[in-house]
């Protein structure tokens, strides 16, 4: 399977059986995926089913995100607005005619208002373990946002650490503990309001300051929807002559940059808040590509520490860094032009920086495929001419037209992106 052949798309009301299964299975009951099914289940899930169809329950197909493949759901997440939570939970719970297994009176307030509540996620056994399940977390991330809902929020079992690490990585912090279906549960925030905020160290700040306070990057950062700092390395030093490199070890040609203004600057970041990477850009890092790009721009803080001259003291690189990337197979003077395009990448798919939402995501690689041409008026100019069925208005015939484009020029240019 290539999990970019996954597409994820609003539930809708056909979909209420298996939104069923999903919730019941996220309740630890796989025995929903059996065949033959056994008679009790099978009647439980035409019950639930039931409650799925409705438009004022928590568990609605209306509430539901679906991922499929070929046409054929293979996951699904339910997420809703906390606003009038109580009501509505009682409301669900009525419906089940069956005793449930917990005492619902006990139970704490899973959400309340101003969340985004991601109630459940459920991906077909056979799917697992392949990044559905984030990719729908996301798409969740991205709805909450948009509804301009200032959390999104869930419960995860304490212990469970992939899940925790998983949606750590996807910005959500610990939040307190709840008392649900009979068990204590970490909650888990993400705030949708506060920028990403990304901080760059650097020996020469003027060569990003111009990069950053232009065009799409500077209004992104006027519009609140990311905070970019640049931080003079030669600032945090305590060496009188303000210098922040010095001679090799081993006496080879070439500076290093030293230990101290570097620990300083980023010890007195970690103080303030709580880092996802500390990034150092270097030519024998990890290439650069747009996945790693999709993941950094889904993290809360991120450190970039430009390297120059012949490199830093190892000792940085072994305790401070946590991601060493490289922009491509070519050596530059330094990793300032390496961070400017790495920040740019991951700005521009912040919601909201690029105006139309859709244009980030029809990009060249998203989904491996190159974008198809482009054209504006004229229609005609020197006898160059646009394509016709541009100029026909017929919706269906342009967007295969740019399908059969995209394929063909992908196939012809940069055919190893088809591969897998
Ligand atoms: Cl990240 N730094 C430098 N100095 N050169 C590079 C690079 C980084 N990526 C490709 N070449």
């Amino acid at each position: 399977m290539n999990i970019d052949t996954i597409k994820i798309r609003p539930a809708n009301f056909d979909d209420s059986e298996f939104v069923a299964k999903s919730v019941m299975a996220a309740l630890g009951n796989d025995e929903v995926y059996a065949v033959p099914l056994k008679k009790e289940i099978k009647a439980t899930i035409e019950k639930i089913t039931s409650i799925c169809q409705r438009e004022d329950v928590l568990y609605s197909w209306k509430n539901t995100i679906i991922a499929e493949i070929d046409g054929k759901p293979i996951a699904s997440l339910t997420a809703y607005d906390g606003t009038n939570y109580k009501e509505i939970k009682e409301r669900t719970f009525s419906l089940f005619d069956e005793p449930l297994d917990f005492d619902v009176d006990l139970m704490q307030d899973e959400t309340r208002e101003g969340e985004y509540y991601i109630d459940s996620a459920t991906v077909l056994p056979e799917y697992r373990n392949q990044g559905i399940g984030k990719k729908l977390l996301i798409a969740s991330i991205e709805k909450g946002k948009e509804l301009g809902i200032p959390h999104v929020t869930l419960l995860v079992n304490p212990h469970n650490p992939k899940a925790k690490r998983l949606y750590r990585s996807l910005g959500f912090r610990e939040a307190g503990e709840v008392y649900v279906f009979g068990e204590y549960y970490q909650r888990m925030k993400l705030d949708t309001t506060e920028p990403m905020r990304i901080d760059i160290l650097t020996v020469l700040p003027e060569m990003l300051e111009g990069f950053l306070n232009c065009s799409i990057l500077a209004r992104a950062q006027k519009k609140g929807l990311v905070e970019i700092h640049v931080h003079n390395l030669r600032d945090w030093t305590l060496d009188k002559h303000k210098r922040v490199d010095d001679y090799p070890y081993g006496g080879c040609a070439g500076m290093v940059m030293q230990c101290e203004p570097i620990d300083r600057c980023i010890e007195s970041l970690q103080k303030e808040r709580e880092y996802d990477e500390v990034i150092f850009t270097t030519p024998d890092g990890e290439q650069f590509d747009q996945p790693m790009a999709n993941s950094f721009s889904m993290k809360k803080n991120i450190i970039i520490l430009c390297g120059h001259f012949k490199g830093v003291d190892y000792r940085i690189r072994e305790h401070l860094i946590t991601k060493e990337v490289s922009i491509g197979d070519y050596v530059l003077t330094g990793g300032e032009l390496a961070a400017a395009v790495m920040t740019d990448a991951i700005v521009r798919i912040i919601p909201g920086v690029i105006g139309d939402e859709q244009s980030a995501l029809s990009d060249s690689f998203q989904d491996n495929l190159l974008a198809p041409p482009v054209y504006t008026r004229p229609a005609n100019y020197k006898g160059w001419k646009v394509p016709e069925v541009l100029l026909s208005g017929h919706e269906k015939n342009i967007r295969n037209w740019e399908l059969e484009q995209a394929i063909e020029r992908t196939k012809r240019l940069r055919p190893d992106l088809l591969k897998n």
